[in-house]
């Protein structure tokens, strides 16, 4: 499979960078971090390295590595701990829905779409994550042999393999102890609070960028209502709190080599109590966007609904017997407000400095806000469309 990110490892030094800032990591460095690690092989010799850079959040480092056993590839994160404050209560989560997901995956293999879960690697003094002289907290997982990630859908197949991956995701993972969950970033897609958030950025002026962003703050504020719309639902006791990953993004689906087939969810930090909405507004959000995330030109930034139905059917189809009546009706408006919510959050992170999300150029966090609010508008055009398709596909399933 052409790509499959097997092929074309470097050696060179990595580098990353949190919001402004930007370090540099020697390969030696990574070399020592990966021995903290209680691996397969005692000796393991770090062969290549290579940073992946698509993760707005975390540091990522892919690393190849020989050892008695033979050659080994490991993901290497050091947990942005600016994000995740408590990281010792994410890696609990983490370890505990992967248990949990490997468990039911094994107890039903043939009727899951999802047939691999990601591992995560003890410290060889048995902790979850090593701590380094500066501090950093890093955490090893196994890269999950045989597999690819999309950064953009291309076609309905492999829309229709994601909704069944994290309908697949939902579903395994019902019946999970919810109460067991920490909740790693609170109220982290309540709207409404993302909202007040913006509005207090937006008066402190941090940054000094508040005159350039006026456009964008009138669009925030003329959608003010719609924030509050499932949190209502949710209230009057309509939406049911559920096990959710909450960053459902394309690239965080792993795709066989072999098959194409959807066989692994990953990126867990987020796992937490939420609405079922929450995942699928979001993926959509990330799918059915024509366009890069910060794409410059927003004549590009379209919504697919071609991608939207292929995704919905995989979805309902995987879902629905699980979803109330109005868990299904809410689904059209849950991409509107997703991706509103997200616009939300760089608009937020512009003004406030660029202190939470990571940047190459100074104004990714502005182009990004701009490609999600082009995309609410495509949204809202195509919302009867795409409400008429949910209706639609309910009577006659
Ligand atoms: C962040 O780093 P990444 O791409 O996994 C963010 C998500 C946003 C996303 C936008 C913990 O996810 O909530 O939707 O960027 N994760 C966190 O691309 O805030
Ligand atoms: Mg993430």
């Amino acid at each position: 499979m052409s790509f499959c990110f097997l092929g074309g490892l470097r050696a060179a030094p990595a580098h990353i960078a949190y919001g402004k800032e930007a370090i540099f990591i020697a390969t030696q460095e990574l070399h020592h971090l990966l021995r903290q690690f209680r691996l397969e092989d005692d000796d393991a010799e770090m062969l290549t390295q290579r940073e992946l850079t698509e993760g707005h959040i975390n540091s990522t480092y892919f690393l190849e590595a020989k050892g008695a056993s033979g050659t080994r590839r490991y993901i290497l994160q050091k947990i942005n701990t600016f994000v995740f404050e408590n990281p010792a209560e994410l890696m609990e989560n983490i370890v505990r829905v992967t248990n949990f997901l490997r468990e039911r995956i094994a107890a039903q293999k043939s009727s899951s779409q999802l047939t691999k879960a990601m591992q995560v690697y003890p410290t060889r003094g048995g902790k979850w994550f090593f701590v380094d002289e500066a501090g950093g907290c890093w955490r090893c997982y196994n890269f999950v042999e045989n597999t690819y990630s999309l950064q953009a859908a291309g076609n309905n197949i492999a829309a229709t393999q994601a909704a069944r991956a994290f309908g697949d995701f939902q579903r395994l993972l019902d019946g999970f102890p919810i109460g067991q969950l920490h909740e790693t970033i609170p109220n982290f897609h309540h709207t409404k609070k993302r909202y007040d958030a913006l509005e207090e950025a937006i008066a402190a002026n941090t940054a000094g960028r508040k005159a350039a962003v006026g456009p964008e703050i009138a669009f925030a504020r003329a959608r003010k209502n719609d924030a509050s719309r499932l949190l209502e639902l949710q209230a009057a006791g309509q939406l049911p709190l559920r096990v959710t990953h909450n960053d459902t993004k394309l690239n965080n689906v792993l795709f066989d080599c072999g098959t194409d087939e959807a066989v692994c969810v990953v990126d867990l930090d987020t796992v937490m109590p939420g609405l079922s909405l929450y995942d699928f507004g979001d993926s959509l959000r990330f799918l059915g966007n024509t366009a890069a995330e910060d794409e410059r030109d927003l004549r590009k930034v379209r919504f697919s609904m071609p991608l939207f139905r292929a995704y919905t059917q995989g979805y309902l189809k995987t879902a629905a017997a699980a979803l109330t009546p109005q868990e299904v009706r809410q689904l059209p408006f849950s991409v509107k407000l997703m991706t509103y919510e997200c616009g939300m959050r760089f608009l937020t992170d512009y003004l406030n400095g660029d202190v939470y999300f990571r940047i190459r150029r100074p104004d990714d966090n502005l182009a990004r806000c701009r490609t999600q609010f082009r995309l609410v508008e495509e949204i809202e055009a195509q919302l009867p469309a795409m409400e008429e398709f949910v209706e639609d596909f309910l009577k006659k399933p």
